[in-house]
């Protein structure tokens, strides 16, 4: 049986090799990979604590970000597969000045999987990027994320700009990520908020229809 405290570990000492033997081993013994998954966002709780109290630093960091990609793209067929053509198209990225993007690959993976085409602009997006991908791609929604309490403040320019944007002005906005409560969402004037990325399926659809409806409705 898949040793999954062994892949927490793993994860929390960027041992790829480990993290993604053991994340192969639960696959073919036909663990959900929501299940999989849940030990290396516990591992990263882990680390995310010691490199607080100083345990650890950046670069500890960042090899254990990397165990964890290796081993989330095993699970990335299975957390994708949908088998239904998509019906909307969102647009998702992680907000200027932030690096972070494990939590929003995550988020783009499962509306993959709830039949949304995702166009990801990656880390480090402007304001005007977000506006220009979700104009070029019709979008239905716009996803931001953040990791830091020093980047968050940027969903509130994202959100300004495309609401001053005619041709998008009333396409959601989702945002998300560790620091994001939904206080702070309502405060930057985002359509919405989740709390991790099996919600934010549910919130996305759930948003997505309503402005379809509303669009149809204008004509
Ligand atoms: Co950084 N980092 N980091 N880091 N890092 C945090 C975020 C931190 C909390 C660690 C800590 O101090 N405890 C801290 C932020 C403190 C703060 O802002 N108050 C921090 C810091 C300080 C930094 C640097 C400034 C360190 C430095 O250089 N001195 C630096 C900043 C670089 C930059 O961005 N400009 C930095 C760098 C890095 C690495 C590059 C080394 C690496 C990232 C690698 C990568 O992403 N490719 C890294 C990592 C790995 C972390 C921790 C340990 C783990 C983050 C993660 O991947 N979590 C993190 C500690 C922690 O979070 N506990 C930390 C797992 C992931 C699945 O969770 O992203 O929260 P999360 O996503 C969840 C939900 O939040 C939600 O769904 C996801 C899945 O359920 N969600 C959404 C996310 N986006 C969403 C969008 C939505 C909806 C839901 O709608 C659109």
């Amino acid at each position: 049986m898949a040793d999954f405290p062994a892949l927490q570990t793993a994860v929390e000492i960027g041992d790829r090799d480990t993290a993604v033997r053991i994340t192969q081993e639960g696959i073919d013994e036909g663990v959900p990979p929501e299940q999989i998954l849940k030990w290396m966002t516990d591992a990263m709780e882990v680390v995310g604590g010691r490199f607080a109290r100083m345990e650890l630093f950046v670069p500890e960091m960042l090899i254990a970000a990397r165990a964890m990609k290796g081993a989330v793209a095993l699970l990335e067929p299975l957390l994708v597969a949908g088998g239904i053509q998509p019906d909307s198209t969102a647009v998702i990225g992680t907000i200027k000045g932030d690096l972070h993007d494990i939590g929003k690959n995550l988020v783009a993976m499962m509306w993959k999987g709830g039949n949304i085409r995702v166009v990801d602009l990656g880390v480090n997006v402007a304001p005007e990027k977000f506006v220009a991908a979700a104009i070029e791609h019709k979008a239905d929604i716009i996803g931001i994320s953040a990791l830091l309490t020093t980047t968050m403040g940027g969903m509130k320019n994202v959100v300004e700009l495309v609401r001053s944007t005619p041709e998008i002005q009333n396409v959601p906005v989702i945002v998300g990520g560790a620091p994001v409560t939904p206080e702070f969402a309502e405060q930057v004037g985002a359509t919405g908020w989740a709390p991790d990325a099996a919600s934010a399926v549910m919130k996305a659809r759930e948003l997505i229809s309503a402005y379809q409806k509303g669009a149809a409705a204008a004509g």
